[in-house]
């Protein structure tokens, strides 16, 4: 159904949110044109597509934009129901505990992403944001035990919504741990998601896509600094 030039990602490499649309989009071996923007001068495209956020991912199917990475999943999820593995479960309740376990990742992780990297101004402030981070992984991790049912991901036996929702905060965390010289994600603390983040990284969808080069990301920092202070402004 996605034939050459239907799909077209409009995104940037480090985004959590643009790479767990990619991850999806890798389990339904979707072909797609993939578009890097750079957040300091973002295109007419990008502009023109997310009017409301100017934000990235935008997904364009078609010609036709659809934003916010959550609803894109699902959209993807929806419109390519028989390609791949589903990514929400089939059954309403499941599903229900799904979106709800997503919204958390995206109201308590993503704020202490943010903090932890891009607002903070002093070392306390960053240590404060990790402390945010790790109780809400703790959470998560009872969550992974509820939802998992004691198999290999949040979605069971194959990668779902909640994994790819938090899978795409990776790449950042790898950073992040060279940053406070610890693991975010720590084995003594939250063993079955430490277990959880390796089959991850190591599944198909995510190679090449959950960045893995924990310096290159550093050095990519300093880039996303700039953009978030040009739009402080
Ligand atoms: N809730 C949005 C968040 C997207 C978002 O914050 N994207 C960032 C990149 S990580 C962005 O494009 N920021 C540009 C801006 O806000 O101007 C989603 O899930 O898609």
């Amino acid at each position: 159904m996605a034939g050459d030039g239907e799909l077209k990602l409009l995104g940037v490499w480090t985004s959590p949110f643009v790479i767990r649309v990619r991850v999806v989009l890798n389990l339904k071996s979707l072909p797609y044109e993939y578009v890097e923007e750079s957040l300091g001068s973002k295109s007419a495209l990008l502009l023109g597509s997310n009017p409301v956020h100017h934000s990235v991912p935008v997904l364009l199917h078609g010609g036709r934009p659809v934003n916010e990475s959550q609803v894109i999943v699902q959209y993807i999820d929806e419109v390519w129901s028989g390609a791949g593995p589903s990514v929400l479960p089939a059954d309403p309740y499941e599903r229900a505990v799904a979106r709800f376990w997503a919204a958390y990742v995206d109201d308590k992780v993503g704020p202490a992403w943010t903090g932890m990297l891009f607002s903070c101004n002093t070392e306390e402030e960053r240590a404060e944001a990790v402390s945010r981070a790790v109780a809400a992984l703790e959470t998560l991790e009872g969550a992974f035990a509820e939802c998992s049912k004691g198999k290999a991901f949040f979605g069971g036996d194959a990668i779902g919504f909640v994994d790819v929702v938090l899978g795409g905060y990776l790449g950042w965390f790898g950073a992040i741990d060279k940053i406070i010289g610890r693991r975010l994600i720590d084995p003594a603390r939250t063993p079955l998601l430490a277990r959880w983040e390796e089959r991850f990284r190591a599944a198909d969808a995510a190679k090449g896509v959950v960045p893995d080069d924990a310096d290159k990301m550093l050095e990519f920092l300093p880039t996303v600094l700039a953009w978030v202070a040009a739009k402080a402004k």
